[in-house]
């Protein structure tokens, strides 16, 4: 046990108290397999009673003017400064992604903070021309009450902060669900909302599973809306039980992202953008790339030049600096990749390099990181997301195939162009069918203040973060104010 680790068990955040849970779990260090801490495994119980705490709280927080509840983010955006080199080394530990994106990782949620906490003093709504006489007419945003946040492992804190400050600002009470994998960023933003002054019961964390925690929150009624990052099949589930009771709900559920490699890139940039959204995180990001489609012509050139990368590429432990690859989270998950390895070959795609399991001395879950080529489209290697270092390269022959294999796969969060063509630039961004488009960057590295999410079955038409990620935890509320003195009605006593 380090010594940024300050506790052996940690305990469900509920009303501003810290609360046991009968039974426990151990999280794991992926990249050691050493046991860091106890993570509580919670019922029913202990949902209802923060949904409770969060309902009562949220009454008197909606009262609060937005501006001085931004007050709380500013000042959560500097306490995750002050404490941004813990919070990375903690993350590392957790998560296993290398110090430099922990820190990067960190310093995306202190964004988040600062954004909206501006927000605080805009919420927008319209002001707009009545259609009669002495008529007023405003739309503005209402919070919803309590809302559900369920957060993955892979973004432990950043995907957090995404949705739990719009959802405080805008006035709810939270009821937050983090990964059992990764609890420690949560007991330790939950540490830093009380420090930074939000009122009891304003934020509560319940750890757990899904299938427990997750599922008693989806069918809470005092729960209005649930935000969740996760697989598409969870993603599904949830919104089938959300669906029957008419609550809310919004979805992120990741990717089959492809950086598109034309004949006229710069293929230098183009294979530095593409080691670094395929191998960065070890591929365990919803927005890795996991697709290079690639002109045949430059298709040779661009393989050379990425296996020289590939050999830099050093795995290893997160907190040792020099290490670019760190472990994957756990067994499932190297499984998963393992599997998917063996599929790409009987498929009959060519593996370049990597496909094995690392064995360091190290004791934890490591995968090398793997190049597939001459995969076709339809593959599965090329249509399902893996989760892991693995990228697999689908030569062609033209720009409008090129377009039609990135949009030829059911998920559609991010994607990429290296082109030096300018017309290729403007006609990409507007056919390829994702959420977020990149040219002449790899398919990683969204900004806060933009909308996060995706077409198809990435998710249902929500966004997180950006100004968007409002609208998931607002209602729109319009108001009328007839100051005639007179009855007036509306698309009748128009003269
Ligand atoms: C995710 O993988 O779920 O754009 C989030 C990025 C990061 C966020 C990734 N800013 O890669």
């Amino acid at each position: 046990m380090t010594t940024f680790i300050e506790v052996d068990t940690l305990k469900n955040y509920i009303a501003g108290n810290w609360e046991e849970a009968d039974k426990t779990t151990a999280v794991m260090n992926p990249a050691t397999g050493e046991e860091i801490v106890q993570v509580p495994l919670s019922n029913q119980e202990q949902v209802n009673k923060a949904v409770a705490a969060a309902k009562q709280a949220q009454r008197k927080w909606a009262l609060v003017p937005a501006p001085q509840r931004a007050e709380v983010l500013y000042r959560m955006g500097n306490l995750m400064k002050e404490n941004k080199e813990r919070l990375s080394r903690i993350l590392t530990m957790e998560n296993g992604k290398v110090l430099e994106e922990a820190r990067g990782e960190v310093q995306e949620g202190i964004d988040m903070a600062f954004y909206m906490a501006g927000e605080g003093r805009r919420l927008f709504g319209q002001t707009t021309p009545a259609e009669l006489k002495d008529k007023f007419a405003i739309s503005q945003r209402c919070p919803v009450g309590v809302v559900g946040i369920i957060t993955p492992w892979n973004f432990p804190i950043a995907i957090a902060t995404w949705k739990s400050f719009p959802a405080i600002v805008a006035g709810n009470a939270v009821i937050w669900k983090p990964a059992t994998e990764t609890p420690l960023m949560a007991y330790e933003l939950a540490k830093i909302f009380a420090e930074a002054g939000l009122p009891d019961g304003v934020l509560n964390v319940v750890f757990g599973s899904g299938s427990v925690v997750g599922d008693a929150m989806v069918h809470h009624d005092d729960i209005r809306v649930i935000s969740f990052t996760g697989s598409n099949d969870t993603g599904r589930q949830i919104a089938a039980k959300c669906g029957q009771q008419l609550k809310k709900v919004s979805l992120e559920m990741g990717g089959k992202n492809a950086v598109i490699v034309m004949d006229d890139a710069d293929l230098e940039l183009a294979a530095e953008g593409i080691i670094w959204s395929a191998f960065g995180t070890s591929g365990q990001r919803c927005t890795a790339c996991s697709r290079v489609i690639v002109h045949e012509n430059v298709k040779a050139k661009l393989e050379e030049r990425l296996l020289e990368k590939m050999k830099h590429l050093t795995i290893g432990n997160g907190l040792d600096e020099t290490i670019k690859v760190g472990p994957i989270i756990n067994e499932a998950g190297l499984n998963k990749i393992k599997r998917y390895v063996e599929i790409g070959k009987e498929e009959g795609a060519t593996l370049l390099a990597g496909g094995e399991v690392w064995q360091g001395e190290l004791g934890g879950n490591f995968f090398s990181p793997t190049l597939f080529t001459d995969a076709t489209p339809t593959m599965r290697i090329s249509q399902e997301e893996i989760f892991g270092p693995v990228v697999s390269l689908i030569p062609v022959k033209s720009f409008a195939e090129a377009i039609e294999v990135n949009n030829g796969v059911s998920y559609g969060l991010s994607s990429s162009i290296f082109t030096k063509d300018v017309n290729r630039v403007f006609q990409a961004q507007r056919d390829l069918d994702t959420g977020i488009v990149y040219v002449n960057a790899g398919t990683t590295g969204a900004e806060i203040h933009l909308p996060f999410g995706g077409t198809k079955g990435t998710g249902n038409g929500h966004r997180d973060s950006g100004v968007q990620a409002l609208d998931v935890f607002t209602e729109w509320k319009a108001v009328y104010i007839d100051y005639s003195g007179k009855l007036q009605r509306a698309q009748i006593d128009i003269e």
